[in-house]
């Protein structure tokens, strides 16, 4: 049919339509998706460009700190704006998705993924999965502890020197994952008393509690601070970038991240949605890391590993437990415990 039979006909139809009173039919909605993204910013914006390149599906993409979004979802669980939320450490998805704010899916990528990833899964009911495992370090500005004459740290314990007084930053575990981390690793290595004591003993070496998890990394690399707690991978990304940075797995032994992927319930998009997940769990997105150099441990067994990631049978690991530290009840009360006992008292 050539061009102006098709002109032809589409303005007669139209002219039929319109003597019946029927309204000329709407051209079909463009697909969206709205994505409540905790990983790093670059690694978001990657992830956007790939995923509408390679579905045509339009992303609204948000960053934001783990423990932000996680409070977000809640606020508008009445009235949900996002779809999907991408990244950050399990424990604010786990606690997200008891409290009924998540929904179920089993991606049909999930028997791709390693067995740690699987296990998240199952774990959680199907209402998140892992996408990463990320292990929880120290890394201090080599040229800044030179400067003040302070011996490397090597343990957890290194951290309370009094030569380190506002020296040591850390996030702020109410808004940042990478923190929360951090405080239940502490409370699981020492239990809970000794833990808090840790804890608060430190905090008088602590010169800033900050938003999010990556700004202490960012503020050892230029010096800012000389020593900052915070994945081991992300300060290795810095120290690969040229920055003065060494990085620490504490004698003690350490926690660790397992990184999530979530929809959200009643979300605007679900078809969409179900998409994006399978595509953050697909090795197309998991090699973003590597090429921007971004070493966390991927969860698709056909994901190429980045040669530089952090070895974890190298470091002493303790039994991390993501399901107890991410349940409503402990989260909820370690943080309020934290406010309380740690972070509002005078330094
Ligand atoms: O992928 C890198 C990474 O660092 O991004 C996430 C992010 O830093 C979490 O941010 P908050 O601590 O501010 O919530 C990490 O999960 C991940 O390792």
């Amino acid at each position: 049919m050539d061009r102006c039979n098709t002109a032809r006909i589409a303005a007669a139809f139209s002219l039929v339509a319109a003597s019946f009173g029927a309204a000329a039919p709407a051209p079909a909605a463009a697909q969206e998706v709205t994505v409540y993204c905790s990983i790093l910013e670059e690694q978001c914006r990657e992830g956007a460009t790939l995923f509408e390149k390679s579905t045509g599906i339009k992303v609204a993409m948000v960053r934001k700190s783990t423990g932000e979004v996680y409070a977000q979802v809640k606020a508008e669980a009445g009235n949900p704006r996002g779809d999907v939320w991408w990244g950050g450490p399990g424990e604010p998805h786990l606690q997200a998705a008891e409290e009924g704010l998540l929904d179920e899916y089993k991606s049909p990528k999930l028997p791709e993924l390693l067995d740690w990833a699987q296990r998240h899964a199952e774990q959680a009911k199907f209402r998140t999965s892992g996408i990463y495992l990320g292990a929880l370090g120290i890394g201090y500005n080599t040229e800044l502890l030179k400067k003040r004459g302070i011996p490397a740290p090597k343990c957890w314990a290194d951290l309370l020197d009094p030569k380190l007084r506002d020296e040591v930053q850390i996030a702020d575990p109410n808004s940042s994952g990478t923190a929360y981390v951090f405080l239940a690793t502490t409370v699981q290595r020492l239990g809970e008393e000794k833990g808090f004591e840790y804890l608060k003993a430190l905090h008088k070496n602590i010169n800033q509690y900050t938003k999010s998890g990556i700004a202490p990394v960012k503020a050892t690399a230029l010096g800012e601070t000389t020593v900052g707690i915070a994945f081991i991978h992300d300060m290795l990304t810095q120290k690969l970038q040229g920055a003065p940075i060494e990085t620490v797995a504490p004698c003690e032994g350490t926690g660790y991240e397992t990184g999530s992927v979530s929809i959200i319930k009643g979300g605007r998009n679900p078809e969409a949605a179900r998409r994006f997940v399978d595509f953050t769990l697909s090795p197309e997105a998991q090699n973003i890391n590597a090429k921007l150099k971004i070493n966390s441990i991927p969860s698709n067994r056909n994901t190429t590993l980045s040669p530089d990631a952090p070895n974890f049978s190298e470091m002493k690991l303790i039994d991390y437990d993501t399901p107890r530290w991410g349940s409503p009840a402990e989260r909820s009360r370690l943080l309020k415990k934290f406010d309380a006992e740690v972070k509002s008292q005078p330094r």
